[in-house]
């Protein structure tokens, strides 16, 4: 079964309702003002079986002036248009403004419609469909079948039904396997059932028991039922108008204008790229405009880049809109509220001031729905690492295999690269590299005594997040390019020219600081003992305290070796004696009281050996210390 949703236009009192009453026998208007005033206000919604396999969700949506937000709210998810004129009125106003609005939105399928032939003769009708046809022409209804009907007697609606089944059959199928996505556009509360939301569903299939996630708000729902056209069902697809009933605890914040999506997908922010297609020769920077999307309105500025072509812009709009890249939507002046333009979504808008790079390839991808194009060009517009399903929500409402598949070939073409969970433009990973090496190089010609660039100083200049820059950091080392010893990345020339030298210095300490003696080692003994450049020496100690060959104890600083060494002294002890006191302990090392105290105390520290008043008993083991 195929499903497609069409919406009316035209200029108010053309016969729209009349028409699709008269086809499906449903009427549209259903509110008691509309009633009255002999009017439509609202949307109008009507189900009709075009043919044994395609079913038609018709929205019929109001022609007059003051209600084209509810026009536009509903034209935003159709896939075909009747556009009605009236014979005895001809070309209107809102003929051509809904005409217009059709041509931005992108719809590409119509139906044009003479409506009440019975008020005129035939030689007003040609003069009438003359109109029309100077009117169509460069417009997507150029070539549209054009229906003569009276809606009152009947007469061509036959015709328009085959007209409206041809139109259906060659209007492609939306995709039911894509992520499920649906704007609302009626809320209302059903005694027993509670809220209910009511919209065409543009992509993909929900079912009873689902989770969605409600847009802008990102606050999830449960299905509890579903009805298509006021018959209950446990799914709903892409082209079919769904009636959803909800429950959860934010059930009370739904909205017509919001969006109900599958739980992975649909961006929100309130600042998004987009390109524009002008309708009005206007200075647009900064205006301040509405903004038409799905059954939406946002006001909102628009921003214009220095360095862009005049068509991307920037929409920073009042409040987070929730959408997807290659959204459409229509703009119009906040006030007097006339129409300026169309955009198309492009990316929620980055912190950077310039334009991305690929911006206007990714925008030219997007209106083509050129896929494999799409998920190459994402990963190098980014310019960071990006995770599958980032990528399968940035390309917008595509099934999740289609985009798998387009993301394998670009990695087997090496457009793009993985790097465990990530995907990476080859370019950014290649970029990425050098500014790397170049920060590595620079720290390491600051500070040559250093093993290399702690991790985390080098992951925050880079801004990449912690997985991220682990992920990159394994990659990299693959290369054979970079060391990484514990904390600290270093270049492998470097790593090289490092180690050998604290090789040297490690073996002049061994030695220099043999001797038995417990000695302090200061700088000055360093210059005095090590054969090193004199202005390197703070380096080299500095060198050695982070290496762990100099090691603090209290407020002095010794040999590695001395520690162990004095360790041995202690072990020895308690295999003669249970208990050492200071004394003890300072005449076996020789040094002074103060000094021997300092030793006792970051042994007690390291539970190496246990004070009891003014004697100490031995402690665990510590088996660092006598390595
Ligand atoms: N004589 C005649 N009258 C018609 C025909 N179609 C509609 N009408 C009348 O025209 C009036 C307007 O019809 P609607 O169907 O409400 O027009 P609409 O385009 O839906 O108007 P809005 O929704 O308010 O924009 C009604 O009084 C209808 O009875 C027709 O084919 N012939
Ligand atoms: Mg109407």
């Amino acid at each position: 079964m195929k499903h497609v949703i069409i919406g009316t236009a035209g200029h108010v009192d053309h016969g729209k309702t009349a028409l699709i009453y008269a086809l499906t026998g449903t009427d549209t208007d259903r509110l008691k003002e509309e009633k009255r005033r002999g009017i439509s206000i609202d949307l109008g919604f009507a189900a009709f079986e075009l043919a044994e396999d395609i079913k038609a969700g018709f929205v019929d949506v109001p022609g007059h002036e003051r209600f084209l937000k509810n026009m536009l709210a509903g034209t935003g998810g159709i896939d075909a248009a009747v556009l009605v004129i009236a014979a005895d009125e001809s070309v209107m106003p809102q003929t051509r403004e809904h005409l217009a609005m059709l041509q931005l939105y992108g719809v590409q399928h119509g139906i044009v419609v003479i409506n009440k032939i019975d008020k005129v003769d035939s030689e007003w009708l040609d003069l009438v469909e003359e109109e029309i046809r100077a009117l169509l022409r460069d417009t997507f209804l150029a070539t549209a079948p054009l229906c003569r009907v009276s809606a009152l007697t009947g007469v061509g609606l036959e015709q328009f039904h085959r007209e409206l089944v041809s139109m259906a059959r060659i209007i492609p199928a939306r995709d039911t396997a894509a992520p499920f996505r649906m704007w609302i556009d009626r809320v209302f509360v059903s005694k027993g059932h509670g809220v209910i939301a009511t919209g065409s569903v543009l992509s993909g299939t929900a079912m009873s028991g689902d989770t969605l996630k409600l847009l802008p708000s990102e606050t999830v729902f449960r299905v509890r039922g579903l009805e298509v056209h006021g018959v209950k069902t446990d799914s709903v697809c892409a082209g079919q108008r769904a009636a959803i009933n909800l429950s959860g605890p934010e059930i009370k914040t739904i909205n017509r204008g919001m969006v109900l999506t599958a739980k992975e997908y649909g961006q929100v922010s309130a600042n998004w790229d987009a390109e524009a297609k002008w309708y009005q020769d206007l200075p647009t920077a900064g205006l301040r405009i509405r903004l038409h999307i799905g059954t939406a309105e946002y006001i909102g500025r628009i921003h214009h880049y220095k360095d862009a072509p005049e068509n991307i812009i920037r929409l920073l709009l009042e409040k987070p809109l929730g959408a997807a890249a290659g959204d459409r939507g229509i703009i119009r002046l906040y006030s007097p509220q006339i129409l300026i333009g169309a955009v198309s979504l492009i990316s929620p808008g980055g912190r950077a001031r310039r334009l991305p790079q690929c911006t206007h390839e990714l925008a030219q991808a997007q209106s083509a729905r050129d896929l494999s194009q799409i998920v190459r060009l994402l990963p190098a517009r980014e310019e960071r690492l990006l995770l599958k399903g980032e990528i399968r929500c940035m390309a917008g409402y595509f099934s999740p295999e289609k985009v798998d598949v387009d993301l394998q070939k670009a990695v087997e073409t090496d457009w793009l690269l993985t790097i465990g969970d990530y995907y990476c433009a080859t370019t950014v990973a290649d970029r990425l590299i050098q500014t790397m090496q170049k920060l590595i190089g620079e720290y390491h010609r600051r500070q040559p005594y250093r093993a290399g660039i702690p991790r985390e100083i080098l992951r925050q200049k880079l801004r990449l997040s912690e997985r991220e820059f682990e992920a990159f950091i394994h990659l990299w080392k693959g290369k054979e390019q970079i060391q990484l010893d514990g904390a600290e990345i270093a270049l492998i020339e470097h790593a090289e020219k490092y180690n050998t030298w604290r090789r040297k210095i490690e073996v002049q300490m061994e030695t220099v600081l043999s001797e038995t003696d417990v000695t302090t080692i200061t700088i000055e003994l360093l210059a005095e003992k090590l054969i090193v450049p004199k202005e390197d020496v703070c380096a080299a100690y500095e060198a050695l305290l982070s290496a762990g060959t100099l090691v603090r104890v209290g407020d002095i600083i010794v040999y590695r070796k001395t520690i162990q060494y004095i360790a041995k002294i202690i072990h020895q002890h308690f295999a003669e004696k249970p208990t050492l006191t200071v004394a003890e302990f300072r005449d076996k090392l020789n040094t002074s009281r103060k000094t021997a105290m300092t030793f006792l105390e970051y042994f007690d520290m390291h539970k190496y050996t246990i004070r009891e008043g003014d004697t100490r008993r031995k402690g665990r083991e510590v088996k660092h210390l006598s390595e």
